[in-house]
């Protein structure tokens, strides 16, 4: 037949059909212009939200529920296309994490990887595999699989985060795997800042050996990528598509910082409209600095500092800046690159 139309169904298909269905069979031809598409056909739908609502109601559910009595308390970002599965696109997970003063989310570690990239408040920490990092606007953060983690806040200011996890790429695989370890937080065995220097300067230690997939850089501090950002934008070298656009890495073989999500931060110079651009990986993008507005599959969405939101995959978008604009995002494309899925396409400007 074909894989776009289904054959009629005429009285003795569907009589075979049910004998068939009793014993677990069933008809690929009823079926197969639905599960294999001409292109991505994605329940995932263009949002945003506001980060000021999600805050006050944050703030609020600081009221109700203590970190520890939450585990960790987050307001997940549910896309409106998949209500009530716990995702922002169809293979990742988003949500916004806060810890008040004096505050601790207990040790636990899980297969799920985890990102952080922080929006409000200042010097909170987070502890993964034994070292304490400090978290500033605007530092991306990771939690390799099966790192021990904890949070904390001893400042005097609530502290939000979005947190971005693989989780329903790990249910797909139904390969989940969590403990907690019994005590609010792990034992410090390092010292803070010593990850950074030993493999974010460009070296690493001589006899280095790679065991792990997740970069050994928890913490790229924003300060460090924002310089960067700085630097290269006045050699005006701006792509189409993407104005400056980096990703964030793994010193040690050059390829994403983590192995199920891929980082990434971009500039938009002032006035830039971008040219039309669509890839196979749904994309979570955090306004982190400027306003503007993205065209995602046509619906236009005006953002503003610490708004978030999502393109799905292979929908068209294209992003213009009203002053100078930076852009986290994350998407799953380090995942499809691997397996050989991963496409983009770049459109007429
Ligand atoms: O901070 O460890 O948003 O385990 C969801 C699950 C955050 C975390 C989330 C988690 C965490």
């Amino acid at each position: 037949m074909s894989l776009t139309e289904k054959p009629v169904e005429t009285p003795e298909r569907l009589a075979f059909y049910q004998k068939i269905d009793t014993q677990g069979f069933t008809p690929l031809w009823a079926v197969l212009s639905d599960i294999i598409t001409p292109e991505p056909k994605s329940a995932c739908v263009p949002n945003l939200w506001k980060f000021n609502l999600a805050k006050q109601w944050l703030l609020e559910a600081g009221g109700l529920i203590t970190a520890k009595e939450a585990e960790r308390r987050v307001l997940i970002l549910e896309n409106p296309g998949l209500r009530g599965q716990s995702k922002i696109t169809t293979s990742l997970y988003a949500g916004l994490q806060l810890v008040m003063p004096g505050e601790v989310a207990p040790a636990h570690r899980h297969s799920q990887s985890a990102l952080r990239f922080i929006m409000d408040g200042a010097g909170a920490h987070t502890s993964v595999n034994g070292e304490r990092t400090l978290m500033q606007f605007g530092d991306f953060v990771i939690t390799p699989p099966q790192a021990w983690h904890d949070h904390g806040n001893q400042t005097t200011e609530p502290m939000i985060w979005l947190d971005g996890l693989d989780i329903p790429m790990v249910s797909f695989f139904d390969a989940s795997f969590a403990e907690g370890l019994g005590a609010d937080e792990q034992a410090i065995t390092r010292a803070t800042g010593d990850s950074l220097a030993r493999y974010g300067t460009n070296m690493l230690p001589v006899d280095f050996e790679q065991t792990r997939l997740a970069s050994p850089i928890f913490n790229y501090p924003y300060a460090r990528s924002r310089e960067a950002l700085y630097q290269m934008q006045r050699q005006q070298e701006w792509d189409p598509c993407h104005g400056l656009k980096m990703r964030y890495i793994n010193p040690v073989d050059g390829g994403f910082a983590m192995p199920t999500i891929a980082p990434f931060l971009q500039l938009l110079p002032e006035g830039f409209k971008t040219a039309p651009y669509r890839s196979t990986d749904a994309t979570v993008f955090v306004v982190t600095e400027g306003t503007g507005r993205s065209m995602i599959d046509g619906q236009v969405f005006e953002w503003g500092p610490k708004d978030i939101f999502v393109a799905p995959s292979w929908k068209w978008i294209t992003h213009e800046a009203n002053g100078e604009a930076v852009l986290f995002s994350y998407s799953d494309r380090v995942a499809q690159q691997k397996l050989g899925l991963w496409r983009e396409q770049r459109g007429l400007a």
